[in-house]
């Protein structure tokens, strides 16, 4: 078998679904952390200049979603038809708008657009898309999706502090239990617990 090697930085973040996939398909895998330091000399070495990576032998795989969608459905966390993967990929989706929108304003550089755009999308997008991702946790069983455990409940509970700390929203366990007891859900898988608690702690 060839080995398996995983590379982000040393954060959850993109990273951490990806982690968690390969720990719960309880594969042989590497988890490397690369260092702000070390990634200017491997960053021309991925395919799009960028991380997460997964490394199969010489395969190169890219791109958070697509890695965590293979790895789902290579370890039976995917939809049993078309229209069952349909509503995973609609729902990551979403999710990953939310994360978008709020990553316009945590990678905002100028602290005076930084706080007018928190401000402005506090106030008219946040509560819409917040709201209705809890809505759809709550028609899904508590689930992303399909009313059961998907990779995609997966992203969402790698993303979820990163997720908080973008939205600038330390209270979101308070205000939408339905997110934090998912995020407890697959945690709480026992080879992603046993993958967790050995793993380096961070905040994001
Ligand atoms: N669409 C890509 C985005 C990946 C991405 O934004 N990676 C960031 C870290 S979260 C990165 O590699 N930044 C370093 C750089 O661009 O030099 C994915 O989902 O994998």
């Amino acid at each position: 078998m060839p080995q398996t090697e995983f590379y982000y930085f040393p954060l959850k973040a993109l990273g951490e679904p990806i982690r968690m996939l390969l720990a719960y398909g309880g594969e042989d895998w590497k988890d490397n952390r690369i260092s702000s330091e070390d990634w200017p000399a491997f960053k021309p070495k991925t395919p799009f200049g960028q991380m997460p990576l997964l490394v199969v032998g010489d395969k190169q795989y890219a791109q958070s979603i697509p890695i965590a969608r293979y790895l789902g459905r290579k370890h039976g966390l995917a939809g049993a038809d078309l229209e069952e993967d349909f509503l995973i990929d609609q729902h990551v989706e979403f999710l990953n708008d939310i994360r978008a929108k709020a990553a316009l304003v945590h990678y905002e550089q100028d602290p005076a657009a930084k706080a007018k755009k928190h401000e402005d999308f506090s106030k008219n997008l946040y509560p819409g898309m917040l709201a209705k991702l809890d809505q759809i946790l709550k028609e899904n069983n508590g689930h992303l999706a399909l009313g059961k455990l998907t990779w995609g409940d997966f992203v969402f509970a790698g993303i979820y502090p990163y997720l908080k700390a973008m939205l600038q929203a330390p209270d979101l366990d308070e205000r939408y239990p339905a997110f934090k007891k998912l995020e407890q859900t697959v945690y709480s898988i026992p080879k992603v617990k046993a993958y967790a608690d050995a793993a380096p702690k961070t905040d994001l």
